[in-house]
C-alpha cells in the first residue's frame, strides 16, 4: 500500500510525532470554485488549520499516487489545470492506474484520510440525496462512505440542491451521527438552518471528540457529521437563495445533466444566478470548517 500513498512532509512529520492532522478534499478545488479564489481559498485554509494547532492534509490524485498533503504547485495545478477527474470511491483505482489528475470528493477523501489515519477531515458541504431520487436514485456515494468509514467530516450541513430530509433519513437508517455544532437544527450549508432537527448538539469542540473517542472504541465503524452553520454575518437570505437553487435544478433538467456531473453543475449554475454572493458565503462557511476541523482534531488528539 505504501507504493501508491505519498505524503507531504509536513504531513510526515506530523504522523511520525502523533500531531493533530485535518484533511482536506480536494473537488472543493477543481470543481466547486472557479479560479483563482479556489486556490487563494485552499492556501487560507490550511493556514488556518495550522493556526489553530492541527496540520492540514490536502488530498489528491496525481502520477499514480494518493497525495496526502500538497505543495503550492500541485494546489495551483488542481485549481487551473484543464481535465480534472471529479474522483469518487467508484474512480480511485482507475485513476491510480491512469496516472491522470484527480480531485477527490468527500467519500474518496474519507477512504485516504483513513489509509493514512487521519481522523477529522473539514470541507463545505456533503453530498446527499438529490431533490427526486425517487425516480433517479440519485444518492451521493458520500453517504455510503459516512456509514462505512472512520473519519469525522465538518462541514455546513448540505445544500438544499439536495432533499435534507432524504439525507438525515438515509444517515440514519445508516447509524450515522449528525451532531450539531452550536445548533439544534441542521443547517443548509448558505443558511444557519432548516426545518430540520437533529437529535445531539454539542458546543465545544471537546464535547465532539468524547462522542468520536466513545463510538469508536466500542469498535462501530464509521463516520459522523458534524454540522457546523454558517457564520450568521455571512448567511444568505433563504428564500433568496431557494429561489435560485429552483432555478439552477429546472437547467439541469432541461439540459439533461446526469450521474457525476449533476453537483458540479448545479453548484456552477448557483454561482452564476447569485453573482458571485454565493461564492462569498461558500469560502467563509469553509474557512469556519477549518478551523473547527483544527480544534476538533486537537482535542480528539489530547484524549
Ligand atoms: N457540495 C458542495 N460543494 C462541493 C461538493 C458538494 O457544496 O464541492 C462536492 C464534494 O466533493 C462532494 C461532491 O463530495 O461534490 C458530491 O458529489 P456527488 O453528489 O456527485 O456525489
Ligand atoms: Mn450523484
Amino acid at each position: 500500500m505504501t507504493n501508491v500513498i505519498s505524503y507531504s512532509k509536513e504531513v510526515q512529520e506530523a504522523l511520525e510525532g502523533k500531531k493533530p492532522i485535518v484533511a482536506l478534499e480536494s473537488t472543493i478545488i477543481s470543481h466547486g470554485m472557479p479560479y483563482p479564489q479556489n486556490v487563494e481559498t485552499a492556501r487560507v485554509v490550511e493556514q488556518i488549520i495550522r493556526d489553530n494547532g492541527a496540520v492540514p492534509a490536502t488530498i489528491a490524485i496525481m502520477d499514480g499516487q494518493i497525495k496526502i498533503g500538497l505543495s503550492d504547485e500541485e494546489l495551483e495545478m488542481l485549481g487551473n489545470a484543464e481535465g480534472v477527474a471529479k474522483v469518487s470511491r467508484r474512480d480511485i483505482g482507475q485513476l491510480i492506474a491512469t496516472k491522470k489528475i484527480g480531485a477527490t470528493t468527500v467519500a474518496s477523501t474519507m477512504i485516504c484520510a483513513e489509509l493514512a489515519g487521519i481522523k477529522v477531515f473539514a470541507t463545505g458541504g456533503i453530498g446527499g440525496v438529490h431533490r427526486g431520487a425517487e425516480t433517479t436514485m440519485d444518492i451521493s456515494a458520500d453517504l455510503e462512505e459516512l456509514a462505512q468509514t472512520s473519519v469525522a467530516v465538518v462541514c455546513a450541513g448540505a445544500k438544499s440542491i439536495l432533499d435534507i430530509g432524504l439525507t438525515l433519513e438515509y444517515l440514519e437508517t445508516k447509524g450515522v451521527p449528525v451532531i450539531g455544532y452550536g445548533t439544534d437544527k441542521m443547517p443548509a450549508f448558505y443558511t444557519r438552518d432548516s426545518e430540520f432537527d437533529l437529535t445531539f448538539r454539542a458546543d465545544d469542540a471537546e464535547t465532539l471528540a468524547s462522542v468520536l473517542k466513545a463510538k469508536w472504541d466500542l469498535g462501530l465503524k464509521g463516520g459522523a457529521v458534524v454540522a457546523n452553520p454558517i457564520p450568521e454575518e455571512h448567511a444568505l437570505e433563504a428564500s433568496f437563495i431557494n429561489g435560485i437553487i429552483e432555478k439552477a435544478m429546472q437547467e439541469a433538467k432541461d439540459n439533461s445533466i446526469a450521474g457525476k456531473e449533476v453537483t458540479p453543475f448545479l453548484l456552477g449554475k448557483v454561482k452564476e444566478l447569485t453573482e458571485g454572493n454565493s461564492l462569498t458565503a461558500n469560502i467563509e462557511l469553509v474557512k469556519h470548517n477549518a478551523k473547527v476541523g483544527a480544534q476538533l482534531a486537537v482535542a480528539y488528539n489530547n484524549l
